[in-house]
């Protein structure tokens, strides 16, 4: 194991939080946590099998329907926002060790602070904006009416790898805005986040049992969470495979779903954009996170009249990125998550390769200084057609294929000749170019002359192969909650 980098890392197995206890895999088993900037592992995790997540639902359900039920908004929201407050003040020790634990830049990790402080507020104060109808009604007789919207129970969360102290958040601040509990399983290749927000959670005052952390494997415990007769809603965060077998296991009990998948999203550049702010704007909007974001714009459509131009300056652009280990400061572009990562994104330049397209920037696995990590650089293919495979999965690495296009009516069918649905942006100087893009393009999230703006008071969702079930905003609360109507005779 690598030399202690920081106080988390402290050579002890990490463990599963079950029931407000700190306790070992039933089976006893481990596995390791690697820091994809040096190949080395940085800690080893319990791996929690389907007899820990049967104990980790038993212990949300008991938490449900006993004291946490008796909290009451007010005191969900105090809870939430001491979480908040305490956040802030010990950012730098997460920031730091999801940076260790997934490769993101630390200057990437730094600015999910006010991200995660402002949702656990933002969802602070849904606790208190809870409320049902008092809808007038025609029934025969004297008939009073009303709805409640109550909690849904036991939430599963499992979340994926690629930014996970953000993913989290996604589940833990309805679960608590509502009064839901919640079992969450990470990834394997990135959990060490969870399991200190989790502390630091409970230092803030999380009563047990109200979240519990089962770190694990996927087609065990992301299995048997997805199965679980007792638990009332799945909310998943990772691959359409990944996420129609989830949609299957939850057949069984006929659990609530909201699964956000991949993408390929659509970048459109028409002749008359801001090329200053385009070629910067969708190259950020492809390669951030080194591709590993579910909406990065990943195919570029670049009106024919300036595709040399537009081709020319992106590989430019791409070549003033500085790829490195992300706990450097001035590092933009980190390593892939994991080798099986790293050999997904190098199989994908193979097969670019083999498709006749052009490979005008990156393109291979970094060595050098870099040879231990799985790092590659920011790579542009040119020479592309949307039918090509490269075009048409998902990559999941720092990967554009740019792609020329003639008409608007052009670009709308590309960007829509795709299984997907989840984000899409336009640049151009015309307000009717833009408008009738952002309304013709098939995807929960549009963006006009810039890239992944996102916002939690904002609701989000996917389309299509991108799933369901909305992310941010009022609507997302609503789907923690069930709507219960109440007739009183008063006759
Ligand atoms: O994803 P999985 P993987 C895409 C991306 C990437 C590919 C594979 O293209 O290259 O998926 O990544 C848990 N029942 N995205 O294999 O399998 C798993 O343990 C229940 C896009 O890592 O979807 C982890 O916690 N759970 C994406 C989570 O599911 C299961 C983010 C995600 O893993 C399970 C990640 C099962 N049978 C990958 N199998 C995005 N949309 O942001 C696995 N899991």
């Amino acid at each position: 194991m690598s030399a202690t980098v920081h106080p988390f890392l402290d050579g002890k197995p990490k463990r599963l939080l079950i029931g407000g206890q700190w306790v070992p895999a039933l089976s006893g088993r481990l596995f390791d946590s690697v820091n994809p900037a040096t190949g080395k592992v940085i800690a080893q995790l319990a791996e929690g099998g389907a007899e820990d997540v049967d104990i980790a639902v038993a212990a949300a359900r008991t938490a449900f329907e006993g004291p946490w039920s008796k909290f009451k908004p007010l005191d969900r929201q105090a809870l939430m926002l001491a979480i908040a407050d305490m956040l802030e003040r010990r950012f730098d020790d997460l920031c730091v060790l999801e940076t260790l634990d997934m490769g993101a830049p630390i200057a990437r990790t730094r600015t999910y602070k006010r991200w995660i402080v402002q949702a656990l507020r933002f969802y602070a104060g849904q606790a208190v904006a809870l409320a049902g109808e008092t809808p007038h009604n025609s029934f025969p007789g004297d008939m009073f009416t009303y709805t409640l919207r109550a909690p849904i129970g036991v939430v599963g969360g499992i979340i994926p790898w690629n930014g996970p102290l953000i993913s989290q958040l996604w589940s833990i601040g309805p679960t608590l805005a509502t009064g839901c509990t919640l079992v969450l399983k990470p990834a394997e290749d990135a959990s060490l986040g969870v399991l200190r927000f989790a502390e630091i959670m409970q230092e803030a005052g999380l009563p047990d049992g109200v979240i519990n952390v089962v770190t694990g494997m996927g087609s065990t415990a992301g299995a048997r969470l997805a199965a679980h007769p007792d638990v009332d809603k799945i909310a998943f965060t990772g691959s359409t495979a990944t996420g129609r077998k989830i949609i299957e296991a939850s057949a069984g009990n006929m659990k609530r779903v909201a699964v956000e998948l991949g993408g390929k999203s659509p970048d459109m550049i028409f002749a008359d954009a801001d090329l200053d702010r385009a070629v910067p704007g969708a190259g950020m909007g492809c390669f951030n996170n080194s591709g590993q974001i579910c909406y990065a714009g990943t195919r570029i459509f670049v009106q024919r009249s300036i595709l040399d131009e537009f081709v020319e300056r992106l590989t430019a652009f791409s070549k003033t990125i500085k790829v490195g280990d992300g706990m450097d400061p001035e590092t933009q572009l980190g390593p892939l998550v994991s080798r099986r990562q790293l050999d997904t994104v190098t199989g994908y330049f193979d097969l670019a390769r083999a498709e006749g397209a052009q490979i005008v920037a990156g393109g291979e696995r970094l060595g050098g200084d870099l040879a231990n990590g799985y790092f590659v650089p920011p790579t542009v293919l040119a020479g592309m057609t949307n039918d090509m495979r490269t075009a048409r999965e998902e990559i999941f690495g720092p990967v554009a294929s740019v792609i020329p296009f003639d008409t608007e009516a052009d670009a709308i069918r590309l960007a829509n000749d795709t299984q997907y649905g989840l984000g899409g942006a336009v640049w151009s100087r015309d307000v009717g170019t833009a408008h009738r893009v952002a309304r013709d393009v098939r995807a929960g999230m549009m963006w006009v002359n810039c890239y992944g703006a996102t916002e939690v008071t904002v609701p989000s969702e996917g389309f299509r192969m991108s799933g369901y079930g909305a992310k941010g905003g009022r609507r997302h609360v609503e789907e923690y909650l069930y709507n219960k109507t109440v007739w009183l005779n008063l006759a």
